[in-house]
Formats: structure tokens, sequence, C-alpha cells
């Protein structure tokens, strides 16, 4: 079996993933993920059993039990380059044996849920309400790197969208991914659903003017109007697609959902962001225990 190099795969004096800084034992099966280093504590809160606190960069993992169910929660920090590493590195964790460097024979498939925030892109849909990402479709340039196949499905509904929202030449190269079904028929009733658009940036990919003039200044309209099979665009966020297309190539389980701080087509802000987020955590927690 081919052993992975040293330069490939790193790992620390304490034998932990490099970015990370997790031995393979320190990490649960059922992963949460968030964005923000801070909001790991604000999940892990809950936990009746905290069994370890790892920490390197804006990598803050905290493992530990809500009930039976052992889940490690891990920030990401912004944006999909970020996710490559923690997507990467999780898998790792559990599919690589790390005395031998190599791929462990029997692959363990993962639940990765995360819990972030977003903009909402349809009038309907207004802030501190939640979002279940159907699809993540990718404007950013990480899924390019990788193999991967698509399904019928979103096939058809990547066409769809090159067609309806032609992206300036050169910004963009969209891809696009479904959930699992697995995991979204648990998070059906108090969650909207649709297409996530995972942005490169959050002002001038997500359309936001503050000085710097935009190429592409429709954005939000297109996304907007865009509909294929009742399908819409439902929000922008920075993660989603990246977890949903590295979760098809490393195959494993993957769920997104978003608390909605910003409201693009009402201009609208939510005044406790703080509060949506917290009560999208302990309706998750409740609903990701008994999975
Ligand atoms: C931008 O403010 C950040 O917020 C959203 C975006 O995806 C991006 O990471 O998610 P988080 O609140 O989970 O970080
Ligand atoms: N996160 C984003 O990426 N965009 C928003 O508008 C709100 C949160």
């Amino acid at each position: 079996m081919t052993r992975i190099a040293e330069s490939e795969l790193i790992l620390n004096s304490r034998g932990a993933v490099y970015h990370l800084d997790v031995r393979p034992e320190e990490l649960a099966n059922t992963i949460i993920t968030v964005g923000d280093p801070d909001r790991v504590k604000t999940v892990s809160k809950h936990f009746d059993k905290l069994e370890g606190t790892f920490q390197h960069r804006e990598f803050v993992t905290h493992t530990g039990y809500v009930g039976k169910k052992r889940i490690s929660v891990v920030s990401t920090g912004i944006g999909t380059d970020n996710i490559d590493i923690v997507l990467n590195e999780l898998d790792a964790l559990t599919n690589i044996d790390f005395a031998t460097r190599t791929i462990k024979p029997m692959l363990q498939p993962l639940q990765i849920i995360r819990l972030g925030t977003a903009g909402a892109l349809q009038q309907d849909i207004p802030v501190d309400e939640f979002v279940v990402s159907a699809y993540g479709l990718g404007l950013d340039n990480l899924l390019p790197f990788y193999e991967y196949n698509n399904t019928a499905a979103e096939t058809q509904l990547l066409a769809a969208f090159q067609q309806q929202v032609p992206m300036q030449k050169g910004a963009a190269n969209p891809y696009i991914f479904a959930s699992s079904n697995l995991l979204h028929q648990q998070f059906t009733d108090g969650f909207h659903s649709g297409i996530t658009v995972t942005c490169p940036g959050f002002y001038g990919p997500q359309g936001r003017v503050l000085r710097g003039n935009l190429s592409h200044p429709n954005l939000i309209d297109q996304l907007t109007t865009f509909v294929h099979d009742g399908v819409h665009v439902t929000n922008f966020e920075m993660e989603t697609a990246g977890i949903y297309g590295l979760g098809r190539v490393l195959g494993h389980e993957c769920l997104s959902i978003s608390a909605i701080v910003a409201n693009r087509i009402r201009k609208e802000f939510s005044k406790d962001g703080g509060a949506a987020v917290e009560n999208l955590i302990q309706k998750s927690l409740a609903i990701i225990e008994n999975i």
C-alpha cells in the first residue's frame, strides 16, 4: 500500500494532524463545523460531558457528548480555502492510519453538519430564521482542483444556472452538489430549504458595494430570480459548496444549516444574530443527538 509522505500528511510532535492539532482518537464521527472559533464553546456549553479541547490557529475543536451521542465541534474560520484544510484533515483523522501512513482498508463515512450564518436572497426568508442548504453552488474555485462526479439532477441544475446567471468571464467556474438526503430529512420542520450560493468573498462576490465598483452588478437580482424545477436560491455564504463538494469527493454525509442574519432584498440585518445562532444550535443539537 502506498505510504503517504511526511510532506503530504503533516503530523506534529503530539502525533496530531497539523492544522487542527487533533489526534484520531480525539475526534468523533459526528462533527459540527462553525465558522467562528468563539462559536465552538457556544455549542459545547450544551454538551453533557466535555472530553477534550484543542486549538491551533483559527481551528478550535471540542469533543464531548450530548446524551449518548459523541460529537466534535470544529471551527473552520471563513471561506472554502479553510474548508479544504478542515475536510481533508477530518478525513485523514478517520480514514488514514497515522502509524503506517496508509489509507485504511475500511473507509468510515463522517456526518458533517455546518451550523453557520448567511444572507437571505428571498424577500420571504426573514432574518433570524433558518435555511437548510438542499444544494451548495460554488462560485469559488475549490472543487475544480478535485475530480468528482455529479448526479443527473445536479448537472441539470448547474446547466440552468449557467444559462440564467452568466458570470463575468473568468470571475467564476460554478459547481454544484446536493446535501446528504439522510441528514436533510431530519431537518425539515421550521427550516427553509433551497440552493445556497457559496462565494469567494463577503463584499464584491456577494454584490455588496461599499467603495469598489462591481464587475457583476446584477448578481443579487439574477440569483433571486433564478428558478429550475421549482428550486430557488435561498441564501449566500462562504463554505457550504466546498463542504458538500469535498464531502462527495471523500465519501462523507454533509449538511449545511444557516441562521439568516441579513436579508439582502429587504436590506435588513438581524438585531441579535447571537440569539439566532443560539436558537439554531439548540434546535439542531436536539435533532443531532438522535440521528
Ligand atoms: C462571513 O461573515 C462568515 O459568516 C458566514 C459565512 O459563511 C462566513 O464564514 O458563516 P459563519 O458565521 O459560520 O462564519
Ligand atoms: N455571512 C455571509 O457570508 N453573508 C451574509 O450576508 C451574512 C453572513
